[in-house]
């Protein structure tokens, strides 16, 4: 038998995590027997009375929001991370380790519009998002050696709240995902001289078939080693560190690339597309930066339809990460997907 990346179950590497992932395309043949009815798709106020991150409505905490005309970032009212957080104390046993860890969490309103999502706001706006995020990343950097920006984006997803927002959390330490990802990118650039992602974008770039879209500054791509079925990876061209060293092209460039991507999201089932999306830029104060590639992730749970989701259950939770189709099959797929939004353009 010869092998065949499209039929036979195999596994693949993320360098940039450390970690491996089973690819099973054969299961695409398995009967599906879950529910697969399209979701109602409800059509929201641009404002709404009940919304607590709506302009001039009362947040939970008695606090009014202002009157923003464009992005509002305040500090969350029910923070996980509180500055300063008394240390945590030793246990005294080895197997009961423990550490501190304190921060600041902060809720960040794309728009002050209750019925856009990023996908349906206009470049202009977009660029308003990307400013905020480079400008929260330079303030807390300035406190903090990890900035996490993220968003979740539906119900699905676990957020309430269909108003467009994300969240920015400073943190004392790196996360898991930093550490994995710090490393990784620091033992390649000792071994090769450039950062991971340059030379994985190159790759990329020559092969084409993980390319999602792409434009003078920025790319997106399927990762070769993506899990989630539609999961995929944001890069600079320019391996910057940092949101805060993009230069005004590459952040017009940004603004352009999301916007093509959400659409293309929302195009493929005809839904607002689901995901978690976050930046993973170099952490502060700790030395040169020149391993470190800036790039988002994005994670959508949807797997073929607006109902029909991905869970990562059973080996996915004792054994390792799973995928169905391949992550080619993902790319040539909402590559082919138009620029223009299913709802806007009808
Ligand atoms: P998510 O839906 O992405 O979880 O973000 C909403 C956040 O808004 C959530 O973390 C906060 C919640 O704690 N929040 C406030 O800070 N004030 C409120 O009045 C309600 C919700
Ligand atoms: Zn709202």
């Amino acid at each position: 038998m010869i092998f065949d990346e499209t039929a036979h179950p195999h596994r693949r590497y993320n360098p940039l995590s450390d970690r491996w992932v089973q690819v099973s395309p054969n299961r695409n043949q398995r009967p599906w027997q879950g529910k697969e009815e399209a979701p109602a798709e409800t059509i929201r106020p641009t404002h709404d009375s009940n919304c607590y991150l709506c302009p001039r409505n009362t947040r939970v905490g008695g606090v009014k929001n202002p009157d923003y005309p464009d992005t509002f970032i305040f500090t969350n009212d029910f923070s996980s991370l509180t500055d300063p957080c008394p240390p945590a104390t030793d246990t005294g046993h080895p197997l009961l380790r423990r550490g501190s860890v304190s921060g600041t969490c902060r809720v960040f309103c794309y728009s002050p519009r209750h019925d856009l999502t990023l996908a349906e706001m206009p470049l202009g706006a977009i660029c308003k998002v990307v400013d905020a995020w480079a400008g929260q990343t330079e303030e807390l950097g300035r406190r903090y050696p990890w900035v996490q920006i993220f968003e979740n984006k539906g119900a699905i997803m676990g957020c309430s709240n269909p108003h467009p927002h994300g969240q920015i959390w400073g943190v004392d330490r790196l996360p898991e995902e930093a550490r994995r990802e710090d490393a990784c990118q620091r033992a390649w650039h000792a071994d090769h001289g450039k950062t991971l992602l340059a030379d994985y974008l190159r790759l990329e770039e020559e092969r084409g078939e993980r390319i999602v879209a792409t434009n003078d500054t920025w790319t997106v791509l399927v990762p070769f080693w993506a899990l989630w079925p539609f999961e995929t990876l944001v890069l600079p061209r320019r391996p910057a560190a940092r949101l805060t060293d993009l230069t005004d092209a590459e952040r017009a460039g940004l603004a352009d690339i999301l916007q093509r991507l959400t659409v293309r999201y929302d195009n493929l089932f005809e839904t607002s597309f689901p995901y978690t999306m976050g930046w993973h830029g170099a952490p502060w104060g700790n030395g040169p930066t020149t391993h470190w590639h800036l790039h988002a992730h994005f994670y959508p749970p949807l797997l073929r339809s607006a109902t029909v989701q991905k869970f990562m259950v059973g080996y996915e939770m004792l054994g390792e990460g799973q995928r169905d189709f391949t992550p080619e099959e993902a790319a040539q797929r909402l590559r082919a997907l138009p620029d223009a939004h299913y709802a806007l353009s009808a």
